[in-house]
């Protein structure tokens, strides 16, 4: 009897425990459904949106894991491929994720990893999470939001595999070989019902960033390979012992620069790790680019603070303590000692804070002063140790301030004699009757032809045109006075009612959509490049607000007769596109002819109006800051002293125009 009811006792106790047990488990599981569904209710919410944009940053969410794994010092390699079907693979050779089974959910860690929301970096200890997306979300968001995943991970001589669809689990984890290698490869097929708009990879976007990757994490090997078929192989693999070093010498490739070595701090301080590299161009202009964990913190913030802080000082003492700046003399103002400065700020932070509209400006305050510091010394050291180049940049921030006070004066005249007021707009503008600027566009046409049949084609109500002829100043060699007096430079700014330079004021844009409209072939890629230019360096708020637009006009007319029955626009699929549309029109006797267009002058002002201009048919491209980025530099090369990778460029396009020829 006792026996019995002792068992009985036990059996109860166990049976209570396994349906414990049990409820936490389905609890768990409760939990992981909601998780996975409010991801995919909501995917904007995760990864900022379904577009482009948050297709690719799907797999910054994967890399930025393996990017953890190398910073903890586990990790060398990291591969991510573009396969045929356009799902992305990621690999590196690190510990592998833990695979054991965790005690609170009984399941393998890896499982938890990706069907938990924020399971990531719980597990391990020690070291922080350095990286992470804008979003602070992880696998289990890109597991969410692809129809198939599935992990390989390669730990203690065994391969451990499994796959999950749309983020629930295919099957339990399990070995399927063995192995003596190590390290997590993650393999993922974006959802399709979720990217409704794209769900193609740009390889050149990717590669981009994972050179960036390169840079800002020295010593690392991260290449991309694009496996896609009919796209030109591509493959990249990058590695630069010299870090943000390498990255300034990147930035800076095409200019003269004033000094052989950029100059390079790295320190830690409070477990912040800092580092600054430096160096100066011939040009009138700054990039300085900050990272904050990695990622890039364009509103700049307290790292960018305690750095410029820091130059302004250092460089002001040496020339007093050398009697180059007189005693009684003016400083040298902090845009007087960035005049020409290229900079790269990268900092990897615990905790770190990201404030402003786009969450990309670093907040910590202790930063200011640890960057301040730690550059401080090493510019001076470096200034004491090495008086010539310290004089260059001395002499060029005293250029730079007599510049400055010469270009003051200059503007100080031309607002007088007739300033850049809207009562002022340029005869050559032809404007649009709306004066609501969120309805209205200006479009900045090259040509007075394509001009005439952009103003008479347009819509008057809410689309302006303004004419721009040949090919505008050359902005990086000029100064800042000259740019101001440049006619069609000042006509733009005029029609924009933004003004100009520190007076800038985004909220007086008279449109909130400026169209760069130009002929399709070298010369209409080089004022591009020239109009993109001056909008990332003098208009960089627009283009932040993404007011900048590329119009696409047709590459092809398909013409039957004397009527255009269909056009061609330029893109990957247009030689395609151009074959299909040649069949869909030579049925019967109608025999169809093709018509390429070389310039907008080529069509008239209904054509340009219908295949160009008209908001429901038009297709336009929005500028990103990284376009114009791309452009600036682009702009360097062309404009540049060096004369050989001009040559190399315009060749380079001289290829790429009879391909479409
Ligand atoms: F996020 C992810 F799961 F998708 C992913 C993680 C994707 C890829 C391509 C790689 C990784 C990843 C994770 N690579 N390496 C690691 N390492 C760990 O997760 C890990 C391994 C061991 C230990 C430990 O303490 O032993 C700790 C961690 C965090």
């Amino acid at each position: 009897m006792t026996e019995n009811f002792e068992n009985e006792e036990l059996a109860r106790k166990t049976l209570e425990e396994l349906n414990k047990k049990a409820d936490e488990y389905d609890a768990s599981q409760i939990q992981v459904l909601e998780g996975l569904e409010a991801v995919r209710l909501r995917p904007g919410m995760y990864i900022g949106s379904t577009s482009k944009e948050g297709l690719h940053h799907l797999v910054w969410e994967i890399v930025d894991n393996s990017i953890d794994e190398a910073l903890a010092g586990f990790a060398t390699h990291i591969e991510v491929f573009i396969e045929a079907d356009n799902s992305i693979t990621v690999a590196d050779d690190g510990r592998g994720i833990p695979v054991d089974i965790q005690e609170k959910t009984g399941r393998p860690a890896v499982e938890t990893v990706f069907t938990v929301l924020h399971a990531g970096g719980k597990f391990g200890g020690g070291g922080y999470k350095v990286s992470g997306g804008l979003h602070g979300v992880g696998s289990s968001v890109v597991n969410a939001l692809s129809t198939t995943l599935d992990v390989t991970v390669h730990k203690d001589g065994k391969d451990y595999y499994q796959q999950y669809h749309r983020g629930l689990v295919g099957e339990d984890l399990k070995i399927i070989g063995e192995t003596n290698l190590r390290g997590t490869t993650v393999h993922f097929v974006p959802d399709p019902e979720i990217f409704t708009e794209t769900v193609e990879f740009d390889y050149d976007k990717l590669a981009t960033r994972v050179r960036e990757l390169a840079f800002l994490n020295r010593g690392l090997r991260i290449s991309i390979t694009d496996k896609r078929a009919g796209l030109e192989k591509n493959h990249d693999s990058f590695h630069y012992e010299g870090g943000i070093k390498s990255y300034v010498r990147y930035l800076d490739e095409n200019k003269t620069v004033l000094f052989d070595e950029p100059i390079y701090t790295e320190g830690e301080m409070d477990d912040i790790t800092v580092e600054v590299a430096i160096q100066y161009t011939d040009t009138y202009h700054e990039t300085i680019l900050s990272f904050a964990n990695n990622i890039n913190t364009h509103e700049g913030g307290t790292h960018e603070q305690g750095f410029r802080t820091a130059l302004t000082r250092v460089i002001n003492n040496y020339a007093k303590s050398q009697k180059i700046l007189k005693e009684n003399e003016d400083n040298l103002s902090g845009e007087d000692v960035r005049e020409g400065l290229t900079a790269v700020i990268s900092i990897k932070h615990p905790n770190p804070q990201f404030e402003g509209q786009t969450k990309t400006k670093l907040g910590n305050s202790e930063v200011a002063g640890i960057v301040n510091r730690l550059f401080a010394d090493e510019l001076q050291t470096f200034m004491i140790e090495n008086p010539q180049v310290a004089r260059k940049i001395v002499d060029k921030g005293m250029l730079a301030s007599k510049a400055r006070l010469a270009a003051k004066r200059a503007r100080e005249v031309t607002r007088k004699k007739s300033g850049l007021e809207i009562s002022n707009l340029p005869g050559k503008l032809a404007d649009c009757s709306s004066n609501d600027p969120k309805q209205t566009e200006l479009f900045i046409v090259e040509g007075d032809s394509a001009g005439g049949s952009a103003k008479s084609g347009r819509n008057r109500e809410f689309q302006a045109i303004l004419p721009i002829r040949g090919k505008i100043l050359n902005v990086e060699k000029a100064t800042m006075d000259k740019i101001l007096a440049n006619e069609e430079i000042r006509s733009l700014f005029t029609a924009m009612g933004t003004g100009f330079g520190a007076d800038y004021d985004l909220s007086k844009a008279r449109y909130h959509k400026l169209v760069i409209m130009t002929d399709a072939d070298v010369d209409g890629a080089h004022i591009r490049t020239l109009l993109l230019t001056l909008f990332y360096r003098y208009m960089k708020p627009v283009v932040e607000a993404g007011y900048v637009y590329i119009a696409q006009p047709p590459i092809y007319g398909i013409k039957v007769g004397s009527e255009t029955k269909a056009y061609i626009q330029p893109g990957p699929r247009q030689e395609q596109d151009l074959q299909e549309e040649l069949a869909r029109w030579s049925e019967g006797r109608t025999k169809p002819s093709i018509q390429r267009y070389k310039g907008l002058g080529e069509m008239d002002d209904h054509q340009l109006w219908e295949t160009t201009m008209d908001p429901d048919k038009r297709l336009m491209a929005r500028v990103s800051v990284e376009d114009a980025a791309e452009a600036d530099k682009v702009f360097d090369m062309l404009m540049g002293d060096r004369v050989e990778p001009r040559r190399e460029f315009i060749e380079e396009n001289a290829k790429y125009s009879t391909i479409d020829a």
